[in-house]
């Protein structure tokens, strides 16, 4: 049987092939090493990317589990010169007023191996920007729906679209403007939504360099009971 009742809601059977542990052991590692190869990119090629590449990293991200199945997201893809052109200039003018008089030395002072200063070129240099916003509440009909665990939601799927993005081939960088309530205003987005998060996506740039930085290792990250 291929369909049952449950609790009187229709459930479906799931059904994966089986996977041998040695072909577990390859798939992990070759996913783990993938993932390893990506690296937070601020330097931007103008070069374009299909327009369906960037509709299939969307819906990536919106295969995330959420509370209570409520998807409580929205993505906004921008690739129109004159948007991206207002929020380079708005997410300047805040990241200006930070870095000079909001941000504490200790915090610039940990951000001094990244490289970053209040100037993102890469908000005009990136063919696309994705602005993720969370919705606090849904609405359906005109009647508000209950969303639950929004933060935890929507941290989930930016973080599957972070890897379907590197997966694809591009780069991108978690870029989050403080304070980013603009980005509503500009992107004309309805009460129930609020800025999450806002990355560039594209191509590096022909010459870019990284941080030589390291990720913590396995004994430094998992407790084993
Ligand atoms: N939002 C600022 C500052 C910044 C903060 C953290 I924490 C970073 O990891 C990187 C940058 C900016 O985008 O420059």
């Amino acid at each position: 049987m291929e369909k049952k009742l449950i609790n009187g809601h229709p459930h479906i059977l799931y059904q994966r092939p089986p996977v041998s542990p040695d072909q577990l052991l390859q798939n992990s590692k070759n996913f783990y090493n993938e993932m390893d190869q990506r690296r937070t990119v601020r330097e931007f090629d103008t070069k374009p990317v299909p327009l369906e590449v960037m509709e299939n990293i969307i819906l990536t991200a919106s295969t995330a589990p959420s509370g209570a199945h409520k998807q409580p997201w929205t993505f906004c893809l921008i690739s129109d010169p004159e948007i991206k052109k207002k929020i380079r200039e708005t997410a300047e003018e805040e990241e200006k007023i930070s870095y000079s008089h909001r941000m504490p030395e200790d915090w610039k002072n940990d951000l001094k191996p990244l490289g970053t200063d209040w100037e993102k070129p890469f908000l005009e240099d990136a063919p696309y920007l994705i602005v993720v916003f969370k919705q606090s509440y849904g609405i359906q009909n005109g009647e508000k729906v209950q969303h639950y665990y929004v933060q935890e939601s929507v941290g989930i799927a930016c973080g599957f679209l972070i890897a379907a993005i590197h997966h694809a081939g591009l780069v991108t960088v978690t870029h989050t403007p403080s304070p980013m309530n603009f980005l509503g205003k500009i992107l004309n987005r309805p009460e129930n939504e609020k800025p999450f998060l806002l990355l560039p996506v594209g191509y590096p740039k022909t010459e870019t360099y990284v941080p030589d930085i390291h990720r913590k290792n396995l004994e430094e990250i998992l407790v084993r009971y």
